[in-house]
């Protein structure tokens, strides 16, 4: 028999429901790229509706929805002010340089935030010999940074920061849920400063495939072009937004139980000297433990490895932990007794 691992590499790695899988062979279809899949159109009117926006577009990834994002909002030659550990600018594959032709102009944030004075520094003045600053593309949850939320009040200050000297305002909220949870929010709110936001159905939320984009009604008619250009033009959707509609209704209420088993995961490492945790910053469902020598992140994933469980090492010293709907508790009561017990 296969052996079953805890597997906290990633919440990509979920399964789709039983509910999911009974929505999917039962789901109307027809062709999305004649927009007439009643099924991807009710979860596009669902997702805009949630995060307060005009309309939204079914995107196969959570990249080519942040890309699409860049495409229409800039011309080749302009800047992309993003935050230095960010996912679009560290994990896409230079996507933003490749298919618009556009630079990325990294700015270090604390905790994946940036101070909005670094941001005013990072735009170039409007002279014709530079290339102009168009966009500002912010994350929230923020991976890299262990999954850290960003609060209201500092994403509305960027955003009208950046509007005051002309940009746009992305946000990649592949995880905007995981954040509005554990800021108490709506998602709207978090949403709300900014022209288009990507959020994930495929991530926490465990459908099988799929972003969404959403922003004004003009900005998704150019995104639906720039989707078909990318190669993401689908046809019969349907059945892969009727999981995404299931995600929503079903899992996304239990993300907070992913979030108390990180919380659970994380102080049982903080009480072992061998790794290290913030555990304040341990506010959704990614955190990073520290390795301390003798130990390495490669030698600790290895021994977790030998004992069922799966995480990822991103750096010589630092492993991530991601909590999902297919870690229960007794997972994480496990992975806490052997990240107590690792010497
Ligand atoms: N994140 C994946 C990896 O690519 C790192 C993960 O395991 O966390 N924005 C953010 C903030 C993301 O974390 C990811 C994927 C994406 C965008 C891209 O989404 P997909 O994988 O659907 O293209």
């Amino acid at each position: 028999m296969k052996k079953r691992f805890i597997d906290l590499r990633s919440d990509t790695v979920t399964a789709p429901t039983p509910a999911m899988r009974e929505a999917m062979a039962r789901a109307e279809v027809g062709d999305d790229v004649y927009g007439e899949d009643p099924t991807v159109n009710l979860l596009q009117e669902t997702g805009a509706r949630l995060l307060g926006k005009e309309d939204a577009i079914f995107m196969p990834s959570g990249t080519m929805g942040n890309q699409v994002a860049v495409k229409c909002h800039t011309q080749p030659g302009d800047e992309v002010v993003v935050e230095a550990s960010s996912h679009i600018y560290n994990y896409e594959l230079g996507a933003m340089s490749a298919l618009s032709g556009v630079m990325p102009r990294p700015v270090p944030g604390k905790n994946g935030m940036m101070d909005p004075s670094a941001l005013v520094n990072a735009v170039r003045p409007d002279i014709y010999y530079l290339s102009k600053t168009r966009l500002l593309a912010l994350e929230n949850t923020h991976n890299m940074a262990g999954g850290r939320c960003m609060p209201v009040e500092l994403s509305r200050g960027l955003c009208a920061t950046a509007r005051e000297l002309g940009l746009r305002c992305h946000l990649d909220g592949a995880r905007i849920f995981n954040a509005a949870e554990a800021l108490r929010v709506e998602a709207r709110e978090i949403a709300e400063p900014f022209d288009s936001v990507m959020f994930c159905l495929s991530k926490g939320l465990s459908a099988p495939v799929g972003s969404l984009l959403a922003g004004s009604g003009d900005f998704i008619e150019r995104a639906r072009k720039y989707r078909k250009m990318f190669g993401g033009g689908m046809r019969q959707a349907g059945v892969l937004a009727a999981a995404g509609l299931v995600a929503l209704e079903e899992v996304l209420p239990l993300l907070g139980d992913d979030h108390r088993r990180a919380r659970e995961i994380a102080a049982a490492a903080a009480g072992n000297p061998r790794l290290e945790v913030d555990l304040d910053g341990v506010e959704t469902n990614i955190f990073m433990v520290g390795v301390l020598p003798p130990l390495d992140a490669r030698g600790l994933s290895e021994k977790l490895r030998e004992k069922g469980v799966l995480a990822s090492p991103i750096s010589p010293t630092v492993i991530r932990f991601v909590t999902h709907k297919d870690i229960g508790d007794e997972d994480a009561v496990r992975v806490a007794e052997i990240l107590a017990d690792l010497n």
